[in-house]
C-alpha cells in the first residue's frame, strides 16, 4: 500500500466505532438487545462513545436527532426490527428535516440468513431484508455489513450521511462485530468534495451580477442554511450588500436574531412584517433551501417574487440554467468576493414583537398564554438552546431571542413527544449551554419517561410544561370541547422526584404572573421543572389562526369546521 494507505488489523465493530467518533460523535443512543449487545459491549469495553441508554428506541432516535442538529451528525444503536421499527419514526422526523444520523441495527446473524434458520424479531417467513427496504422509506443509504465490505462500505454510509445532511442505515449481524479485518490506518476525514471549478465560476458570476444588479435584493434561508453551515456566508454577503435575510419557522434562529440586516420570519401573511415586505417586493430574492409547506408559508399564502434564485447544499437554480456540483459555502463564498461593496442601501431591521407588545398583567390574575410569553421573554439570555414542541408552546416561535441561540422544533415532521427526547440529545451535545424545554401536557405524555434519562445523568434543562388539559393546539382545528382532546390529569412537577429518587430538581406548579416569576428567579444549578396551569381555550393567536386554517385545508368545504362552536376560534382584537 502507498502512502497515507497504510492498513491495520481490528474487528469490524471496534472499527464502526471509531469510525463514528473519528467524525465527531461522542455519544451514541438507543437500547441494547442480543443482536446489539456485543457491539455494546465492544464500545464499553474500548471507551469510545458514550452510550447514553434510554426508556424506548423512538426516544433514542428523538435524542440522536437533537444531537445530530447540535453537532452536525449523530449515533442511534437499536436491536433487530422491534427496536429499529420503534425509531423508524424519529428517523423519518430526521429525514424530512435533514439531521444526519447513523442508525445502526444489530441484526441477525449472517449464519443465520445463510442457512435460512428461523429468528427471534423476525416475521420467521425466511425474508432477512423487510427491515432494511423499510428503511428505504426514511434514509439516503443502507448497508448490511460484511467482513467483506465493511472496510468500505462504513466509510461510505457515514460520509454521506454528513454530505447529504440525511439518515443512513446500517445493518451489522451479530457475528460479524468481532471478527477481523483490514482497515485504513488514516483517520475518516469529514469533507466535501470541491466543487467543479467551472461550474462554481460560472454559477457565482451569475448569482453576483444579479444581485449587483437588483434594487432590492434580499436572502430567504430554511434550514439548509443551517444544516450546510452557511449562516455565516449569509451574513458575510448580506453585510456587503446590506441586503436583508429572512427566515422561515424552520430555520429561526439559524441567522442570529440581533443581526442588522435580519428582518424576521416570513410565513406568507402570517411574516413579521418587515420580512414579509422584504421578501416579497425584492427584486432579486435568493433562496436557501426554501421548501413552503404550510405550517411554514402561512398555509400557502407565501408569495415570492418572479423568478428567485434557489440555492441548496449542492446545485443552484438561476433561470433556466442548472448548476451542479457546487457546494452552498463555496458559492456564497464566491459571492461574496464577487459582488462589490455596498454602503448606501437603507435597511429596515426586524422590530422585536414583544418591545411592541403590551400584556401588563395583574401579578396575582389567572396566567394567561400572553403574559406567560412575555414573562419567558424577560428570561431569555444569550447563547440558550431553545427547544419547542408542537401545540401551543409554538409560542416560542414569537420570542426575540439573542445572539447564540440555537431553536429546536420538528416543525415539518411535527411528530409530538419529540422534544423531550430531542432534549436529551441536545443536552448530550453541548452540556455547557442552558437548554430549556417548551412542552405541553399533551405531547409530554408521549415521551414523558426520557425525563428519568435526562436526570440521571444529572444535565440540568429548565422545563416548562403547559398544563392545559389536553391537545388545545387541535381544539383550534377542530373539538374545541370535545372528549377525544382531552387528557389525563397527571401530577406533572412530582415526575422528578418519581423517577429520579433523591433528586435536587426544582418544581414549581404556575397559576399566577407572581408564581411564574418566582419560579424564573430559581438560579440554574439543578434541572428546573415549571409546570404552568392555563386555560384549556387560551391559545397564541398565531396557534389559533394556523389551526382555523389548517381545518379549512384539512376538511375542506364540507368539513366539520363549519358547523358552531366546533373549533377554538381567534377572537376580535
Ligand atoms: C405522534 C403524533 N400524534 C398525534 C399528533 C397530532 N397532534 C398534534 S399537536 C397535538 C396536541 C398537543 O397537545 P399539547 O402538547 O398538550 O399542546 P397544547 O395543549 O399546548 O396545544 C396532537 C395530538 C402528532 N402531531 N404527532
Ligand atoms: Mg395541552
Amino acid at each position: 500500500m502507498g502512502a497515507g494507505t497504510e492498513s491495520m488489523t481490528m474487528n469490524v465493530g471496534e472499527f464502526l466505532l471509531r469510525r463514528i467518533r473519528e467524525a465527531g460523535v461522542q455519544h451514541a443512543f438507543g437500547v441494547p438487545g442480543d443482536y446489539n449487545l456485543e457491539l455494546l459491549q465492544q464500545n464499553e469495553d474500548s471507551g469510545t462513545l458514550t452510550w447514553i441508554g434510554t426508556c424506548n428506541e423512538l426516544n433514542a432516535s428523538y435524542a440522536a436527532d437533537g444531537y445530530g442538529r447540535l453537532n452536525g451528525l449523530a449515533a442511534l444503536i437499536t436491536t433487530n426490527a422491534v427496536g429499529a421499527l420503534s425509531a423508524i419514526n424519529g428517523v423519518a422526523g430526521s429525514y424530512s428535516e435533514h439531521v444526519p444520523v447513523i442508525c445502526i441495527c444489530g441484526s441477525i446473524p449472517l449464519r443465520s440468513i445463510e442457512r435460512r434458520l428461523g429468528m427471534h424479531h423476525t416475521m420467521a417467513d425466511g425474508d432477512y431484508n423487510q427491515f432494511i427496504r423499510a428503511f428505504e422509506q426514511v434514509t439516503t443509504a443502507r448497508t448490511r455489513l460484511t467482513p467483506q465490505n465493511a472496510a468500505t462500505e462504513i466509510d461510505r454510509l457515514i460520509l454521506t450521511a454528513w454530505r447529504e445532511k440525511l439518515p443512513v442505515y446500517l445493518e451489522l449481524p451479530s457475528d460479524v462485530a468481532y471478527l477481523d479485518i483490514e482497515v485504513p490506518v488514516d483517520p475518516l476525514v469529514l469533507e466535501e468534495p470541491p466543487s467543479d471549478p467551472e461550474r462554481l465560476r460560472s454559477c457565482v458570476t451569475a448569482i453576483a451580477d444579479r444581485l449587483s444588479g437588483a434594487k432590492s435584493p434580499a436572502i430567504l434561508v430554511d434550514l439548509d442554511a443551517d444544516r450546510f453551515g452557511a449562516a455565516v456566508e449569509v451574513m458575510g454577503l448580506c453585510e456587503k450588500m446590506q441586503m436583508p435575510v429572512a427566515a422561515v419557522a424552520t430555520a429561526k434562529a439559524a441567522i442570529d436574531e440581533t443581526f442588522p440586516y435580519y428582518v424576521g420570519l416570513y410565513n406568507g401573511q402570517a411574516s413579521q412584517p418587515q420580512a414579509r415586505e422584504a421578501i416579497e417586493t425584492s427584486d432579486c430574492l435568493l433562496s436557501i433551501g426554501y421548501r413552503p409547506i404550510d405550517l411554514t408559508s402561512g398555509s400557502f399564502t407565501d408569495s415570492l417574487p418572479a423568478d428567485p434564485i434557489h440555492a441548496r447544499g449542492h446545485s443552484v437554480d438561476i433561470g433556466d440554467d442548472n448548476y451542479q456540483a457546487v457546494t452552498l459555502r463555496e458559492v456564497l463564498r464566491g459571492v461574496i468576493d464577487a459582488v462589490p461593496q455596498v454602503t448606501n442601501r437603507a435597511t429596515r431591521p426586524h422590530v422585536p414583537a414583544q418591545a411592541t407588545g403590551n400584556h401588563a398583567a395583574d401579578g396575582s390574575a389567572k396566567l394567561t398564554q400572553a403574559a406567560y410569553w412575555q414573562a419567558i421573554q424577560g428570561y431569555i439570555r444569550a447563547g440558550d438552546v431553545l427547544v419547542a414542541e408542537d401545540g401551543t408552546s409554538y409560542g416560542a416561535f414569537g420570542l426575540d431571542l439573542p445572539p447564540n441561540c440555537t431553536f429546536v422544533s420538528e416543525a415539518i415532521w411535527g411528530s409530538i413527544g419529540y422534544t423531550v427526547g430531542s432534549l436529551l440529545g441536545t443536552l448530550a451535545a453541548a452540556p455547557d449551554r442552558r437548554h430549556l424545554l417548551f412542552v405541553g401536557d399533551g405531547s409530554f405524555q408521549l415521551t414523558a419517561q426520557e425525563l428519568s434519562t435526562i436526570l440521571r445523568h444529572d444535565y440540568k434543562p429548565v422545563i416548562f410544561l403547559i398544563n392545559n388539559g389536553g391537545y388545545t393546539i387541535e381544539r383550534c382545528y377542530l373539538g374545541k370541547t370535545s372528549h377525544f382532546n382531552d387528557v389525563a390529569t397527571w401530577a406533572y412537577a412530582d415526575l422528578p422526584k418519581l423517577f429520579h429518587p433523591g433528586t435536587t430538581a426544582r418544581s414549581f406548579v404556575v397559576k399566577t404572573v407572581d408564581d411564574l416569576q418566582k419560579a424564573l428567579s430559581a438560579p440554574n444549578d439543578t434541572l428546573i421543572f415549571i409546570e404552568s396551569i392555563m386555560d384549556p381555550y387560551d391559545a397564541p393567536q398565531g396557534v389559533i389562526s394556523g389551526g382555523n386554517s389548517g381545518a379549512d385545508l384539512d376538511y375542506g368545504p364540507r368539513g366539520p369546521q363549519h358547523r358552531g362552536n366546533m373549533l377554538l376560534r381567534r377572537t376580535a382584537q
